[in-house]
Protein backbone atom coordinates (compact mmCIF):
# COMPACT_ATOMS: atom_id res chain seq x y z
CA UNK A 1 0.00 0.00 0.00
CA UNK A 2 1.32 3.51 -0.98
CA UNK A 3 2.27 5.87 1.88
CA UNK A 4 -0.04 8.73 0.00
CA UNK A 5 1.98 11.74 1.85
CA UNK A 6 1.15 14.90 2.26
CA UNK A 7 3.00 17.89 0.87
CA UNK A 8 3.45 19.51 4.70
CA UNK A 9 5.05 15.88 5.14
CA UNK A 10 8.14 16.73 2.61
CA UNK A 11 8.69 20.26 4.13
CA UNK A 12 8.89 18.77 7.43
CA UNK A 13 11.33 15.86 5.27
CA UNK A 14 13.24 18.97 3.96
CA UNK A 15 13.52 21.00 7.30
CA UNK A 16 15.07 17.68 8.88
CA UNK A 17 17.74 17.93 6.60
CA UNK A 18 18.63 21.51 7.14
CA UNK A 19 18.34 20.75 10.76
CA UNK A 20 21.88 20.88 12.45
CA UNK A 21 21.67 19.98 16.13
CA UNK A 22 19.89 16.42 17.70
CA UNK A 23 17.08 18.47 19.35
CA UNK A 24 15.96 20.36 16.08
CA UNK A 25 16.21 16.82 14.23
CA UNK A 26 13.29 15.30 17.36
CA UNK A 27 11.64 18.49 16.52
CA UNK A 28 11.52 17.59 12.52
CA UNK A 29 10.99 14.19 12.61
CA UNK A 30 8.18 14.07 15.48
CA UNK A 31 6.23 16.60 13.30
CA UNK A 32 6.80 14.13 10.40
CA UNK A 33 5.20 11.81 12.38
CA UNK A 34 2.69 13.72 13.72
CA UNK A 35 1.53 14.71 9.77
CA UNK A 36 2.02 11.56 8.43
CA UNK A 37 -1.60 9.49 7.89
CA UNK A 38 -2.51 6.90 10.02
CA UNK A 39 -2.57 3.45 8.11
CA UNK A 40 -1.03 0.66 7.40
CA UNK A 41 1.03 2.10 4.26
CA UNK A 42 2.91 4.30 6.63
CA UNK A 43 3.68 1.65 9.46
CA UNK A 44 7.04 1.20 8.41
CA UNK A 45 7.90 4.63 7.58
CA UNK A 46 6.55 5.80 10.74
CA UNK A 47 8.99 2.56 12.87
CA UNK A 48 12.08 4.04 11.64
CA UNK A 49 11.42 7.76 12.37
CA UNK A 50 11.27 6.28 15.74
CA UNK A 51 14.50 4.62 15.17
CA UNK A 52 15.65 7.72 14.50
CA UNK A 53 13.95 9.42 17.11
CA UNK A 54 15.78 7.52 19.66
CA UNK A 55 19.10 7.57 18.15
CA UNK A 56 19.13 11.54 18.32
CA UNK A 57 17.62 11.57 21.49
CA UNK A 58 21.15 9.86 22.88
CA UNK A 59 23.04 12.04 20.72
CA UNK A 60 21.87 15.18 22.74
CA UNK A 61 23.30 13.62 25.63
CA UNK A 62 19.04 12.79 27.12
CA UNK A 63 19.04 9.52 29.12
CA UNK A 64 16.40 7.52 27.91
CA UNK A 65 13.69 7.40 31.04
CA UNK A 66 13.05 11.51 32.32
CA UNK A 67 13.64 13.13 29.47
CA UNK A 68 11.98 10.61 27.52
CA UNK A 69 8.64 10.56 29.14
CA UNK A 70 8.22 14.65 27.99
CA UNK A 71 9.56 13.84 24.44
CA UNK A 72 6.74 12.78 23.22
CA UNK A 73 2.93 11.39 24.31
CA UNK A 74 1.40 8.45 22.79
CA UNK A 75 -1.86 9.09 21.81
CA UNK A 76 -4.69 7.24 23.02
CA UNK A 77 -8.46 8.37 22.69
CA UNK A 78 -10.43 9.93 20.13
CA UNK A 79 -7.78 12.89 20.11
CA UNK A 80 -5.25 14.55 21.65
CA UNK A 81 -5.35 18.13 23.21
CA UNK A 82 -2.42 20.24 23.93
CA UNK A 83 -3.99 22.65 27.27
CA UNK A 84 -1.74 25.59 26.70
CA UNK A 85 -1.18 29.22 28.47
CA UNK A 86 0.52 31.37 30.34
CA UNK A 87 2.00 30.78 34.08
CA UNK A 88 -0.99 30.14 36.37
CA UNK A 89 -3.26 29.88 33.96
CA UNK A 90 -5.22 27.05 35.78
CA UNK A 91 -3.68 24.28 33.32
CA UNK A 92 -2.81 21.59 35.90
CA UNK A 93 -5.85 22.61 38.10
CA UNK A 94 -8.17 21.91 34.92
CA UNK A 95 -6.25 18.64 33.98
CA UNK A 96 -7.17 17.46 37.58
CA UNK A 97 -10.51 18.39 37.55
CA UNK A 98 -11.66 16.52 34.43
CA UNK A 99 -9.00 13.82 34.32
CA UNK A 100 -7.73 11.29 36.95
CA UNK A 101 -4.07 12.37 36.41
CA UNK A 102 -2.87 14.52 39.31
CA UNK A 103 -0.55 17.46 38.02
CA UNK A 104 0.66 20.05 40.79
CA UNK A 105 -1.66 22.92 41.40
CA UNK A 106 -0.40 25.73 42.73
CA UNK A 107 -0.82 29.92 43.46
CA UNK A 108 2.71 30.07 41.91
CA UNK A 109 3.94 30.07 38.49
CA UNK A 110 5.90 27.91 36.61
CA UNK A 111 4.28 25.01 38.85
CA UNK A 112 4.52 22.95 36.31
CA UNK A 113 7.84 21.79 34.17
CA UNK A 114 6.84 18.37 32.81
CA UNK A 115 3.98 17.42 30.15
CA UNK A 116 1.27 15.21 31.74
CA UNK A 117 -1.77 13.59 30.08
CA UNK A 118 -5.14 12.27 31.15
CA UNK A 119 -7.37 10.94 29.64
CA UNK A 120 -11.44 13.05 30.05
CA UNK A 121 -14.58 11.58 29.43
CA UNK A 122 -17.26 12.56 27.05
CA UNK A 123 -20.13 10.88 27.20
CA UNK A 124 -18.74 7.27 25.78
CA UNK A 125 -15.90 8.63 24.05
CA UNK A 126 -12.21 9.06 25.68
CA UNK A 127 -10.25 12.35 25.10
CA UNK A 128 -6.64 12.52 25.77
CA UNK A 129 -5.64 16.11 27.44
CA UNK A 130 -2.13 16.97 28.23
CA UNK A 131 -1.09 19.48 30.45
CA UNK A 132 1.86 21.50 29.49
CA UNK A 133 4.36 24.05 31.60
CA UNK A 134 3.60 27.38 30.93
CA UNK A 135 4.44 29.13 27.20
CA UNK A 136 6.66 31.24 28.04
CA UNK A 137 9.84 32.37 26.07
CA UNK A 138 12.29 31.13 28.45
CA UNK A 139 10.97 27.75 29.49
CA UNK A 140 10.83 26.52 25.74
CA UNK A 141 12.92 23.25 26.00
CA UNK A 142 13.63 20.91 22.72
CA UNK A 143 10.43 18.78 23.27
CA UNK A 144 8.00 21.52 24.20
CA UNK A 145 7.22 22.35 20.28
CA UNK A 146 6.58 19.23 19.00
CA UNK A 147 4.20 18.41 21.63
CA UNK A 148 2.29 20.70 20.21
CA UNK A 149 2.18 20.24 16.56
CA UNK A 150 1.64 16.65 17.37
CA UNK A 151 -1.66 17.60 19.15
CA UNK A 152 -4.11 17.13 17.16
CA UNK A 153 -6.09 20.50 18.82
CA UNK A 154 -4.55 23.36 20.92
CA UNK A 155 -6.96 24.30 23.84
CA UNK A 156 -5.54 27.98 24.95
CA UNK A 157 -6.72 28.53 28.76
CA UNK A 158 -6.66 32.07 29.51
CA UNK A 159 -7.18 33.62 33.00
CA UNK A 160 -10.30 35.56 33.03
CA UNK A 161 -8.96 37.13 36.55
CA UNK A 162 -6.53 39.43 34.35
CA UNK A 163 -6.31 41.15 30.65
CA UNK A 164 -7.30 38.38 28.24
CA UNK A 165 -6.49 39.98 25.33
CA UNK A 166 -3.08 40.43 26.26
CA UNK A 167 -2.82 36.92 27.15
CA UNK A 168 -3.91 35.78 23.21
CA UNK A 169 -1.63 38.07 22.06
CA UNK A 170 1.51 36.42 23.94
CA UNK A 171 0.12 33.06 23.46
CA UNK A 172 0.08 33.85 19.52
CA UNK A 173 3.44 35.46 19.18
CA UNK A 174 4.95 32.59 21.21
CA UNK A 175 3.30 29.83 19.06
CA UNK A 176 4.65 31.70 16.14
CA UNK A 177 8.11 31.38 17.31
CA UNK A 178 7.46 27.63 17.44
CA UNK A 179 6.11 28.28 14.09
CA UNK A 180 2.91 27.20 14.47
CA UNK A 181 -0.41 29.04 13.15
CA UNK A 182 -3.51 29.03 14.80
CA UNK A 183 -5.09 30.52 11.15
CA UNK A 184 -5.62 27.72 8.49
CA UNK A 185 -4.81 29.87 5.51
CA UNK A 186 -1.18 31.39 6.52
CA UNK A 187 1.19 28.47 4.98
CA UNK A 188 4.00 30.59 5.85
CA UNK A 189 5.53 33.47 7.74
CA UNK A 190 7.15 36.92 6.04
CA UNK A 191 10.76 34.77 5.90
CA UNK A 192 9.11 32.06 4.43
CA UNK A 193 9.37 29.41 6.45
CA UNK A 194 6.72 26.85 6.52
CA UNK A 195 4.13 26.82 9.54
CA UNK A 196 2.17 24.10 10.77
CA UNK A 197 -1.53 24.83 11.67
CA UNK A 198 -3.73 23.97 14.63
CA UNK A 199 -7.16 23.56 15.17
CA UNK A 200 -7.72 25.59 18.26
CA UNK A 201 -10.19 26.67 21.12
CA UNK A 202 -10.23 29.06 23.58
CA UNK A 203 -11.32 28.62 27.04
CA UNK A 204 -11.44 31.75 29.49
CA UNK A 205 -10.92 29.86 33.14
CA UNK A 206 -11.79 31.42 36.69
CA UNK A 207 -15.02 32.85 35.82
CA UNK A 208 -15.90 33.19 39.55
CA UNK A 209 -12.70 36.39 39.05
CA UNK A 210 -14.67 37.83 36.67
CA UNK A 211 -17.90 38.87 38.61
CA UNK A 212 -19.17 41.01 35.82
CA UNK A 213 -18.53 38.47 32.89
CA UNK A 214 -16.23 41.84 31.34
CA UNK A 215 -13.22 39.90 30.25
CA UNK A 216 -14.86 36.31 28.40
CA UNK A 217 -17.04 39.23 26.23
CA UNK A 218 -14.13 40.50 25.50
CA UNK A 219 -12.53 37.00 24.57
CA UNK A 220 -15.75 36.39 22.53
CA UNK A 221 -15.72 39.86 20.73
CA UNK A 222 -12.21 39.65 19.62
CA UNK A 223 -12.26 35.48 18.93
CA UNK A 224 -15.18 34.23 18.69
CA UNK A 225 -15.66 34.24 14.96
CA UNK A 226 -12.15 32.59 14.56
CA UNK A 227 -12.36 29.86 17.37
CA UNK A 228 -14.94 28.48 19.73
CA UNK A 229 -14.76 30.00 22.96
CA UNK A 230 -16.21 29.16 26.23
CA UNK A 231 -15.82 30.09 30.18
CA UNK A 232 -14.99 28.08 33.05
CA UNK A 233 -13.92 27.35 36.60
CA UNK A 234 -11.72 24.57 36.45
CA UNK A 235 -11.41 25.03 40.11
CA UNK A 236 -14.94 24.61 41.33
CA UNK A 237 -16.11 23.06 37.99
CA UNK A 238 -18.30 25.39 36.74
CA UNK A 239 -19.00 25.12 32.66
CA UNK A 240 -17.15 21.93 32.40
CA UNK A 241 -20.05 20.09 30.07
CA UNK A 242 -20.12 23.26 28.15
CA UNK A 243 -16.75 23.00 27.14
CA UNK A 244 -17.11 19.17 26.56
CA UNK A 245 -19.93 19.78 24.12
CA UNK A 246 -17.47 22.74 22.43
CA UNK A 247 -14.09 20.40 22.35
CA UNK A 248 -16.39 17.58 20.89
CA UNK A 249 -18.06 19.74 17.87
CA UNK A 250 -14.75 20.56 17.21
CA UNK A 251 -13.80 17.00 16.37
CA UNK A 252 -16.34 16.64 14.19
CA UNK A 253 -16.15 12.99 14.47
CA UNK A 254 -18.56 10.05 14.62
CA UNK A 255 -19.44 7.23 16.67
CA UNK A 256 -19.74 3.46 15.40
CA UNK A 257 -21.03 0.42 17.40
CA UNK A 258 -19.64 -2.92 16.87
CA UNK A 259 -21.36 -6.41 17.33
CA UNK A 260 -20.76 -9.71 16.16
CA UNK A 261 -23.51 -12.50 14.29
CA UNK A 262 -26.66 -13.03 16.53
CA UNK A 263 -24.92 -10.91 18.70
CA UNK A 264 -25.82 -7.35 20.48
CA UNK A 265 -23.67 -4.27 19.49
CA UNK A 266 -21.19 -3.03 22.34
CA UNK A 267 -22.43 0.60 23.09
CA UNK A 268 -19.99 1.35 25.77
CA UNK A 269 -16.77 1.94 23.72
CA UNK A 270 -17.43 3.30 20.25
CA UNK A 271 -15.41 3.42 17.56
CA UNK A 272 -14.38 7.16 17.17
CA UNK A 273 -13.89 8.45 13.84
CA UNK A 274 -13.86 11.25 11.58
CA UNK A 275 -17.16 12.69 9.84
CA UNK A 276 -17.11 11.22 6.47
CA UNK A 277 -15.39 7.84 7.40
CA UNK A 278 -16.19 4.85 5.40
CA UNK A 279 -16.55 0.83 6.61
CA UNK A 280 -13.17 0.70 4.83
CA UNK A 281 -12.12 3.15 7.43
CA UNK A 282 -13.77 2.12 10.01
CA UNK A 283 -12.50 -1.93 9.47
CA UNK A 284 -9.02 -0.25 9.43
CA UNK A 285 -9.50 1.42 12.70
CA UNK A 286 -10.56 -1.63 14.73
CA UNK A 287 -7.52 -3.40 13.45
CA UNK A 288 -5.22 -2.73 10.32
CA UNK A 289 -5.60 -6.46 9.05
CA UNK A 290 -8.89 -6.52 8.93
CA UNK A 291 -9.80 -4.52 6.03
CA UNK A 292 -7.90 -7.43 3.97
CA UNK A 293 -9.48 -9.95 5.76
CA UNK A 294 -13.21 -8.50 5.37
CA UNK A 295 -15.89 -10.87 3.58
CA UNK A 296 -18.50 -8.90 3.79
CA UNK A 297 -20.33 -6.36 6.61
CA UNK A 298 -24.07 -5.51 7.45
CA UNK A 299 -25.05 -2.18 9.03
CA UNK A 300 -27.90 -0.94 11.12
CA UNK A 301 -28.43 2.67 10.85
CA UNK A 302 -27.42 4.59 8.11
CA UNK A 303 -27.85 1.31 5.47
CA UNK A 304 -31.34 1.36 3.44
CA UNK A 305 -32.56 -1.39 5.58
CA UNK A 306 -31.45 -2.54 9.16
CA UNK A 307 -29.18 -5.50 8.67
CA UNK A 308 -28.36 -4.79 4.45
CA UNK A 309 -25.14 -5.84 3.13
CA UNK A 310 -22.64 -2.43 2.46
CA UNK A 311 -19.70 -1.75 0.25
CA UNK A 312 -16.74 -0.62 1.57
CA UNK A 313 -16.89 2.47 0.23
CA UNK A 314 -20.26 3.14 2.38
CA UNK A 315 -20.12 6.49 4.77
CA UNK A 316 -20.73 5.59 8.08
CA UNK A 317 -22.87 7.75 10.11
CA UNK A 318 -23.18 8.63 13.90
CA UNK A 319 -24.34 5.80 15.77
CA UNK A 320 -24.33 3.35 12.94
CA UNK A 321 -23.35 -0.24 14.42
CA UNK A 322 -21.93 -2.74 12.13
CA UNK A 323 -21.21 -6.11 11.76
CA UNK A 324 -17.82 -7.52 10.03
CA UNK A 325 -17.65 -10.33 8.77
CA UNK A 326 -14.34 -12.38 7.95
CA UNK A 327 -13.42 -16.01 7.35
CA UNK A 328 -13.47 -18.24 10.20
N1 LIG B 1 -10.37 31.49 41.56
C1 LIG B 1 -9.96 30.48 40.81
N2 LIG B 1 -8.70 30.05 40.90
C2 LIG B 1 -8.32 29.03 40.11
C3 LIG B 1 -9.20 28.40 39.20
N3 LIG B 1 -8.51 27.43 38.53
C4 LIG B 1 -7.27 27.45 39.02
N4 LIG B 1 -7.13 28.40 39.98
C5 LIG B 1 -5.94 28.72 40.79
O1 LIG B 1 -4.93 29.25 39.95
C6 LIG B 1 -3.65 28.89 40.46
C7 LIG B 1 -2.83 28.25 39.38
O2 LIG B 1 -3.35 27.00 39.01
P1 LIG B 1 -2.48 25.92 38.24
O3 LIG B 1 -3.41 24.86 37.76
O4 LIG B 1 -1.32 25.49 39.03
O5 LIG B 1 -2.00 26.83 37.02
P2 LIG B 1 -1.05 26.41 35.79
O6 LIG B 1 -1.58 27.10 34.59
O7 LIG B 1 -0.93 24.92 35.71
O8 LIG B 1 0.32 27.07 36.23
P3 LIG B 1 1.82 26.72 35.71
O9 LIG B 1 2.01 25.24 35.85
O10 LIG B 1 2.70 27.50 36.59
O11 LIG B 1 1.86 27.17 34.30
C8 LIG B 1 -3.91 27.96 41.63
O12 LIG B 1 -3.80 28.68 42.82
C9 LIG B 1 -5.33 27.48 41.40
O13 LIG B 1 -5.97 27.15 42.61
C10 LIG B 1 -10.55 28.87 39.14
O14 LIG B 1 -11.39 28.39 38.40
N5 LIG B 1 -10.86 29.93 39.96
MG1 LIG C 1 0.69 23.75 35.86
Amino acid sequence: MPANLPPQYYEAEKRLREAKTPEEKIEHLEEMIGIMPKHKGTDHLKADLRRKIAKFSEMSGKKAGGTRASLTIPKEGAAQIAIIGLPNAGKSQLVAKVTKATPTVADYPFTTTVATPGMMEHENVQIQLIDTPPLVVSSSVFWFSPILKRADVLLILIDLSTDPLGQMEAIISLLDGMRITLDKNRTQDENGRELVYKETIIVGNKIDLDPDGRNLKDLKEMYGERFPVVGIAAKAGTGIEEMKRAIYRLLDVIRIYTKRPGGKADMTEPVVLPRGSTLEDAAMEIHKDLLARLKFARIWGSGKHDGVMVGRDHILEEGDIIELHVPK
